[in-house]
């Protein structure tokens, strides 16, 4: 078994190294970081890494144009020809604790396609998230199933696991969004192309160190990107996807 995290990063120095040893410690595990020439040095720290556990770790550094979405299309890029069983998403910030993984990769081996690292599976599993991001992240998931039909909890969360083999199958070339529209984009994809996505309970636990990077610019793209989905693609009429 291979799985291979995509980690997108913007100054993520100190938290990229905590990350990584944690992911070293599960077996199977390698990391592709993928990082925007981040200002505070991310990508040196992301080639130390790479020499401390060679063959497990790689840096690349993207040059262009800087985002999420466009970060994660050039990992998705690299990773679809590769070896590895499972192709998985991961934020840099410690918000997504490495310990979900090895159920995330099971549900994936057991038959899943894309298995959704949900954090309104069991209730809201939030931490130290003011009342007004709750509320914001829980309106937009609402919203979003509500105009595209997509019947999953958490359809704006970064972690993720793909196999590998069903995400080849994705026209992703056709994707142009950033932030949280690309995350909706792609799951969009996902459903529409008739991929079995299930959800796995995560608790997030909100960024310490770092700042945070999304732009209201981004999340205004997200409000829209239902509608433009809806509008190409029709809505998603598949039945509610099972829970792992
Ligand atoms: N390569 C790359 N990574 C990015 C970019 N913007 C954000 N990221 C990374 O994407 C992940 C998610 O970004 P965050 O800023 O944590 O977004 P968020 O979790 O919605 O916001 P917070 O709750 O404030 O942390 C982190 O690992 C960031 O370092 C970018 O432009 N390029
Ligand atoms: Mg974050």
């Amino acid at each position: 078994m291979k799985a291979l995290v995509l980690i997108p990063t913007y100054n993520e120095k100190d938290n990229l190294p905590i990350l990584v040893a944690d992911l070293m410690a599960i077996p199977g595990v390698h990391v592709m970081v993928l990082d925007d020439q981040s200002p505070d040095g991310t990508g040196k720290v992301a080639d130390a890494l790479g020499e401390q556990y060679p063959g497990r770790v790689q840096a690349l550094h993207r040059t262009g144009q800087r985002g999420l979405g466009v970060s994660y299309l050039e990992g998705f890029r690299r990773a679809i020809p590769g070896d590895a069983d499972f192709v998985c998403q991961m934020d840099a910030d410690l918000s997504h604790d490495p310990k979900y993984l090895p159920a995330m990769i099971a549900a994936a081996a057991a038959g899943a396609d894309l298995v959704i690292g949900s954090r309104y599976l069991n209730g809201i599993s939030v931490v130290n998230w003011p009342l007004r991001r709750i509320i914001l992240s829980s309106f937009a998931n609402f919203y979003i199933r509500t105009v595209t039909g997509l019947q999953l909890n958490d359809i704006t969360t970064g972690y993720r696991c793909w196999r590998r083999e069903a995400l080849a199958t994705l026209p992703l070339e056709r994707i142009v969004s950033e932030g949280y529209a690309f995350l909706l984009d792609v799951t969009f994809m996902a459903a529409d192309a008739g991929l079995r996505i299930v959800e796995s309970p995560i608790i997030f636990v909100e960024r310490r160190i770092g700042a945070s990077k999304l732009s209201s610019g981004v999340l205004i793209e997200s409000l829209i990107t239902p509608w433009k989905l809806i509008l190409r693609h029709g809505r998603i009429r598949s039945t509610r996807p099972r829970s792992s």
